[in-house]
């Protein structure tokens, strides 16, 4: 039997099912939750649905979530949307159901569920639970279920241009956007940021390094984000806001915590996470993380950031690739 198929049945056999999805929750995240949530919902009526985790101030437009007490879980059918491994989990009670499935698009890191529902070739969990709709037409849909579902493929795809996109993306999002749910104040709210956040944003143009081997920098100390009034966190969510700069190979922004500096690095090429890796980090190849305890770490690790990016030939244009 097809796993969709599988998972529908055991949503048909029980009364209270709750929804999980990993922490910091992402469009995806919430989108895929929350799609499922209203498919059950609105299809299975006379059934408990709850999503729960940790709320996300600025998704809460996107999605409310509940909160089940614990007795809820009792005989419930737990199912972990978006989420590759256990520690990722938001609301740690996701094991005190009596079934537990994954549905998932990221490489198997942990094999937590029964049945788990993993494919790599989605762009979204969003997309994954769209299809559950696409392959059986009797289900219904609501305008709020093609919202979520919507604004999960919107935010996994980086708005339709990253290489997860597939014909099926697109057909998706097609069926998605024959429902009326105001796509123009979704986008709004979806990209609204705080004033603070666009004041720093504007600083970190005016005042990030661009070195001669294409290596971008910018280092933020802890008491410049304060005085935007921001915190280290939010300094972070600008490291891809010089990205479109020519000649950028690759670019690290160093945002100043208590103790420590965290330094988020990417790259349109050269692979930066064994970078990462020497300064008790990580990540994938285009996209690391490190910490650092010391401006003159920061430095070193630019130092070998330049190293590295001496020796790659600069990133061709897309008509360069084309060809
Ligand atoms: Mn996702």
């Amino acid at each position: 039997m097809l796993l969709i198929d599988q998972i529908l049945g055991w949503i048909q056999k029980y009364e209270t099912i709750i929804i999980h999805r990993h922490v910091r929750p992402d469009p995806d995240a919430l989108g895929s939750q929350g799609g499922l949530a209203c498919l059950i919902r609105d299809n299975f009526p006379g059934k408990k649905v709850y999503a729960v985790g940790e709320d996300a101030e600025s998704l809460r437009f996107l999605l409310p979530m509940d909160a089940p007490d614990d007795a809820a879980y009792a005989g419930a059918l737990v199912i972990v949307c978006d989420t590759a491994n256990r520690e990722r989990i938001s609301d740690a009670r996701f094991g005190k159901g009596s079934r537990l499935i994954k549905i998932d698009h990221h490489p198997v890191v942990d094999s937590y569920g029964d049945p788990e529902w993993v494919d790599t070739s989605s762009s979204s969990a969003s997309e994954m639970i769209a299809s559950i709709y696409r392959t059986h037409p009797e289900l219904k849909m609501t305008d709020s279920a093609a919202r979520l579902l919507f604004a999960g493929i919107v935010g996994d795809t980086g708005r339709f241009q990253f290489s997860n996109v597939t014909p099926e993306t697109f057909l998706t999002a097609a069926e998605l956007i024959k429902h009326p749910f105001g796509r123009q104040a979704f986008f709004n709210d979806l990209y609204r940021r705080k004033l603070a956040l666009a004041r720093l944003n504007g600083y970190v143009l005016q005042h990030f390094t661009l070195t001669e081997e294409g290596v971008g920098f910018i280092k933020l100390p802890l008491d410049l984000i304060r005085s935007f009034n921001l915190e280290s966190s939010d300094a972070s969510l600008l490291v891809n806001c010089f990205s479109d700069v020519e000649n950028l190979k690759a670019w690290v922004l160093f945002s100043e915590e208590k103790d420590s500096i965290r330094a988020r690095l990417r790259s349109k090429g050269p692979v930066i996470n064994r970078i990462a890796e020497i300064y008790h980090g990580g990540g994938h190849p285009l996209a690391a993380g490190a910490t650092v305890h010391s401006w003159e770490e920061a430095d070193r690790m630019i130092a070998d950031l330049r190293t590295l990016c001496r020796q790659e030939p600069l990133q061709m244009n897309s008509s360069e690739k084309d060809a």
